[in-house]
């Protein structure tokens, strides 16, 4: 980044870099003084240079960094900055006191948290970091390591059992409309246990017949096929991605199948063949079949239960099999992989931060687009150019870009109304990143400076968060953020005029969702609610109160109370139609806690009118 140096020169420094960093990695718990020419700061979530958008940390101009994540996940990150952070000329943010502490408050962090946090454990390294142009940056992409997918197939093999055999497939393609087809997305479960984000793609699991312990079918190389749709992954790519050594073709998935169950040896290569009958392909397995203790896991269970819908490739292959073989057990896999998908791991963490991160510079770009936005469309767009500029392909979600009165609509998409330039403007945003989600909402005025009304209701908004988030901590429940919010939301509703007193049904007239979801692979990401929290489980935070006035004025709740209350009530309801606050954070459950991973937008009202610069 030191422009003047040149682009040899800035190579070398971060090559430089990347050396301390791998030393220091290696010397961790003997080693803390790493010498005059790098400090180590802890700072939450990314980081990022102070020209490039990303904009978590900034670090002032001629200063190379390359960072360092903590896979424990309660720390942050680790950055090696050259010159030292303490004698940089510009500004770090440490988003833990939520200010953008100059370079006289900027010393007084880097020594203090200098200390501690290289007692911390360094496991790798993700991002070399350099800045100064956003053209042609390299910034290394957080990823998911092969290992990682074999460690969580090594699960589900013992789980299953050497009995079970697991298939997934993934999903066929959808037709939007005559013969255009919706983008492909791959199966959550399929993802989750490969990283393999092709279609036609089916894993099937043995565990008990060692050779066929794992085997993943898949499209075969075509190049009359690849010159229409591109380039088809070799099965030599598929294994080194995934970690899967046996990668067959996608044509020869339910014969494979087939033969495991009917104890037939399975023959892809008759020329290899030297015997008239080979033996078993799957002897173990097939076993089981003939003592009726052969289980077929699959994925049978459809998230949104509906009995007009068609069937899934899983329930009509279950279907299949039970009418041919009754003497097969079948077991549903989704409370298992559910199990394991509610706990993230570091990469998993990272990954999701890097969507985060993404997600927040779309925050900040609305907001300033919003400015001088005459239509939502406007803002919308600068949203979905955000994604891809920043190099993911896509939405988790549909974007909600909402002005005025639509802040109240929960679920807006419509995204094509005029911008109320008096009115508040939300923005429910999630970008999507290796498949793993973001989901952040931001609620700002159109105008750059809220109204006395519109901060009242964002405040008590902000203040339900916050409570809801410090209720989160291991062993607890998300049912204690979710008694937090609604407290803290009863109270300032009552005190606002709204309600008469915070009983929940008067509550519910402002605020229908309930304050949070888990956050993964899907935006709501599977869980088994019951189930205490732990650890590396991360969340959606996001409490909102949504005033609209006929709705209140026609509901039963509202009709059962007295005339007075009912007057008071009346009156607070036209000072405050139409504003609708929802404040939505991300937050990984640590060991005492929950910290935040949404730091990088502005969250608070007086935050947000000074980033938007009214
Ligand atoms: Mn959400």
């Amino acid at each position: 980044m030191r422009i003047d140096g040149g682009v040899d020169a800035r190579e070398e420094r971060i090559e430089r870099l990347g050396r301390i960093a791998t030393e220091i990695s290696r010397q961790k718990m003997v080693e803390e003084n790493v010498g005059d020419d790098a400090r180590i700061v802890t700072v939450l979530g990314d980081q990022h240079a102070a020209k490039c958008r990303h904009g978590r940390v900034r670090i002032g101009e001629g200063v190379d960094a390359t960072m360092m994540p903590d896979p424990l996940g309660d720390s942050g990150w680790y950055i090696v900055a050259d010159p030292p952070l303490d004698e940089v000329a510009g500004q770090v943010a440490d988003q833990r006191l939520r200010v953008r502490p100059g370079q006289e408050e900027m010393r007084q962090i880097v020594h203090p948290v200098y200390d501690t946090g290289m007692r911390r454990t360094i496991m790798f390294l993700i991002v070399v970091l350099s800045a100064g142009s956003l053209v042609g940056q390299t910034v290394a992409r957080p990823a998911i390591d092969p290992s990682e997918y074999a460690a969580r197939r090594a699960r589900v093999a013992k789980e299953i059992g050497p009995n079970g055999m697991l298939v997934l497939f993934s999903p066929k393609l959808q037709i939007r409309s005559g013969d255009q087809e919706w983008p492909f997305r791959q199966s959550n479960d399929l993802l989750y246990l490969t990283g393999v984000d092709e279609e036609e793609t089916t894993l099937v699991m043995v565990p008990g017949d060692p050779e066929f312990a794992e085997v993943l079918f898949v499209r075969d190389r075509n190049p009359q096929q690849e010159v229409w749709t591109g380039r088809i992954p070799s099965h030599e790519e598929i294994t080194r991605s995934s970690g899967i050594k046996r990668v067959e073709s996608s044509r020869v998935a339910r014969n494979f199948i087939n033969t495991a169950i009917t104890g037939w040896p399975w023959v892809t290569n008759f020329d290899a063949l030297t015997e008239r009958l080979p033996p078993r392909s799957l002897p173990h397995f097939y076993d089981a079949v003939v003592n009726g203790s052969a289980a077929i896991w699959t994925v049978d269970e459809a998230r949104i239960p509906d009995p007009t819908a068609p069937a899934t490739q899983e329930q009509l292959f279950v279907r299949d099999l039970r009418e041919r073989h009754p003497s097969l057990l079948f077991r549903e896999a989704q409370p298992m992989l559910i199990h394991m998908r509610e706990v993230k791991s570091a990469a998993e963490i990272a990954v999701i931060q890097h969507a985060i991160d993404i997600t927040e510079a779309a925050q900040k770009a609305a907001m300033k687009r919003v400015l001088t936005a005459t239509s939502e469309n406007q803002v919308d767009a600068v949203i979905d150019f955000t994604y891809k500029d920043l190099g993911t392909c896509c939405w988790a979600f549909p974007s909600i870009a909402a002005s005025g009165k639509n802040t109240t609509t929960l679920h807006y998409m419509t995204n094509n109304g005029p911008v109320d330039r008096q009115g508040l403007f939300l923005t429910d945003l999630g970008a999507e990143y290796l498949g793993y989600s973001a989901d952040v909402t931001r609620t700002y005025p159109a105008s750059g400076k809220f109204t006395a009304d519109q901060r009242a209701i964002h405040d008590a908004v902000f203040a339900a968060q916050e409570a809801a988030i410090a209720a989160l901590k291991p062993g607890g429940h998300f049912r204690d953020a979710d008694h937090a919010a609604i407290a803290v939301i009863g109270r300032e509703l009552a005190r606002l005029g709204l309600i008469a007193n915070a009983e929940p049904r008067q509550i519910f007239m402002y605020f229908r969702h309930v304050p949070g979801h888990h956050l993964g692979l899907e935006t709501h990401d599977v869980a088994d609610r019951d189930r205490r929290i732990e650890p590396n489980m991360v969340f959606a935070v996001e409490p909102g109160i949504y005033v609209r006035k006929n709705d209140v004025l026609a509901s039963p709740v509202y009709a059962k109370l007295s005339k007075e209350e009912q007057a008071s009530i009346a009156k607070a309801l036209d000072r405050y139609d139409g504003i609708g606050v929802r404040i939505e954070d991300n937050v990984v459950i640590t060991e005492t806690g929950a910290r935040l991973l949404s730091s990088g937008s502005p969250r608070k009202s007086d935050d947000i009118e000074k980033f938007m610069g009214r």
